[in-house]
Parts: C-alpha cells; sequence; structure tokens
C-alpha cells in the first residue's frame, strides 16, 4: 500500500492534468493564529463570519441565500471571518493563502484507525457522506447505525467536522498556494501533510501527529473551464454549491480526483462555494496536494 501511495505521487497528477507544471514547487503550510483568539460571537452567527467572507447565518437561510453574502463586489465589508487575521480578505488579496480548520483527534477515537474495533482501515467505503451538503456546511452522514466499511455511524462521525471539547481540538492553519509559472493554476503540495506535529493532543508517541482532519470553504465566481484537482490518501469530500463533486472517502492508496467544473451545471458570472474536507485517520503516510485554476472570492470562511 505505501508503495502504491509513492507510484501514485506527483507525476500522476501531471499526467492527468497536464497543464499543471511546478511538481516541485514549493508547499508549506504555516500557523495561521490559533483558536483561543477567535473573534467574538457563536458558530455561524452573523459578528462571527460576516462580511464578505461569511456564510451567513448557520442553517436559517438555506444553501445559496447563505452564501448571497460572500460577493465582495455586493458589500461594504472588509473580508472573511477574521479580519486581519489569518489573513482572511477577499480573494484579490490572498496571494494563494487560503485558511481552513484543523481538528485533532486522539487515536482512541473509534474512528481513527477503525480497524481497532473491527472496520476496514484499507478500504474505499463511498457510503459515508450523503451527496448533498447539510444547510449548516458540514457533511451529512449516510452510513446506518452499523455504521460503514470504515466509520461507525452518525454519532462518531458527526465528531469530526465540529468542535468538541474533549472530543478534538481545533486550530486553524492557512495553506499557502503556489503558482511560480503564473499560468492560473494555483498548486498546493505537501507530501508529508503533518500540520500539527507536537501540538494540540501531540504526537501519541510517533514521529507525527496522526488522526486529524481538516476543512477550508472557499466562495468563487463560475468564469469557465476550471478545473479542481486533488490527490491523496484518506478521506476527501468536496462539495461545489452544495452538491458533492469528490468522493475518495475511505482509508486508501492516493488516489486522483480531477472536477471538471464545466460539467456541473453552473451559471457563468456567479458565485458558488466550494467547501472541502479531510481526514486523515491511518498511519503512515499524508498526502495532499490541490491543483485548481478557480479564482477564488475569499481565503476561507470558518464554519466552526
Ligand atoms: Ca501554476
Ligand atoms: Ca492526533
Amino acid at each position: 500500500m505505501k508503495a502504491m501511495k509513492t507510484a501514485a505521487g506527483c507525476g500522476a497528477v501531471l499526467a492527468l492534468v497536464g497543464v499543471l507544471s511546478g511538481c516541485s514547487a514549493e508547499a508549506s503550510h504555516r500557523n495561521g493564529g490559533d483558536s483561543s483568539s477567535e473573534g467574538a460571537g457563536g458558530p455561524g452567527g452573523p459578528g462571527a463570519t460576516g462580511g464578505p467572507g461569511g456564510p451567513g447565518p448557520g442553517g436559517t437561510g438555506g444553501y445559496d441565500e447563505s452564501f448571497g453574502s460572500v460577493n465582495p463586489t455586493t458589500t461594504g465589508g472588509t473580508g472573511g471571518g477574521n479580519p486581519g487575521e489569518n489573513g482572511q480578505q477577499n480573494g484579490e488579496s490572498c496571494d494563494g493563502k487560503f485558511t481552513g480548520r484543523v481538528r485533532d483527534f486522539k487515536e482512541e477515537h473509534p474512528d481513527m484507525e477503525p480497524q481497532d474495533v473491527g472496520k476496514c482501515s484499507n478500504c474505499d467505503d463511498h457510503m459515508i457522506v450523503t451527496d448533498t451538503l447539510g444547510e449548516d456546511l458540514k457533511p451529512i452522514y449516510a452510513g446506518g447505525p452499523d455504521g460503514t466499511m470504515t466509520t461507525t455511524g452518525k454519532a462518531n462521525f458527526d465528531m469530526w467536522f465540529r468542535d468538541m471539547e474533549g472530543v478534538n481540538m481545533p486550530k486553524n492553519i492557512t495553506l499557502q498556494f503556489e503558482d511560480p509559472d503564473r499560468d492560473g493554476v494555483w498548486t498546493y503540495n505537501d507530501q508529508l501533510f503533518f500540520p500539527i506535529d507536537n501540538e494540540l493532543f501531540g504526537n501519541e508517541g510517533r514521529e507525527h501527529n496522526y488522526h486529524f482532519t481538516f476543512e477550508m470553504h472557499m466562495g468563487f465566481e463560475y468564469k469557465g473551464g476550471e478545473q479542481f484537482t486533488f490527490a491523496g490518501d484518506d478521506d476527501v469530500f468536496t462539495f461545489i454549491n452544495g452538491k458533492k463533486v469528490v468522493d475518495l472517502g475511505g482509508i486508501h492508496a492516493e488516489q486522483t480526483t480531477i472536477v471538471d467544473l464545466d460539467e456541473l451545471g453552473l451559471e457563468v458570472g456567479k458565485t458558488y462555494q466550494l467547501d472541502f474536507f479531510f481526514a486523515e485517520r491511518h498511519v503512515t503516510d499524508s498526502h495532499f496536494r490541490i491543483d485548481t485554476s478557480i479564482e477564488f472570492i475569499n481565503c476561507g470562511v470558518e464554519v466552526k
């Protein structure tokens, strides 16, 4: 399995996408402020996430309506969820820096190293989430009471992307995308994606801090012709306009998915949201690469 991961690395993405370059492009993640310095207001509250970066009040306005405030050309706001923090401004000043939220788990969580509770730790699993994003901008669990091949049920899954004291520890991090050749395809490439080593719950005696999730929420104006490519291992779910477009659910060797936005029925000139979810649930690798020609209009929106 490890050999597969290595073999299917950067070159595979290059071959598939063609237009990409800079396989060796620098990738870095840097800390984007910690969770203890968040702004006032609760999850989804307009005070916490208002402005062009904000998804609006969670769960109250439906998906499209909640996204309506994101377009910076229609508001006088000053930026995303935490202006001045995490570099969250409107897209023109992102410089490829996009902020998302990591949640660290301990290995003891049943969905982490699920072989410990009789589940598969080497299986594709496309039954984990439904095809539609929840109104709270979180994936909806699709498994039954007994879970899925690699997961253990709704209650445990619902912890993956929600702050839960005692269960997980959150932290915002900023990923630095690069476009050194200025072809409009921005790349984040980290073949050792361990952004919280020695932090939060710590490494638990391992070389890295495994067992964590990561989510990002960005808006964009659809221009036509964009692509979004992800390559990596363990679960990835990506939603555009509230519909699932990437499902790499399960625990598996590196896989690559290319989303051609022209196939999604989007309307040129309109704004849409991209919601990205990742989980690292099983040692030992953590590969993470995104290539995209989408021009985002915010730099990441905090959704707790
Ligand atoms: Ca490029
Ligand atoms: Ca951990």
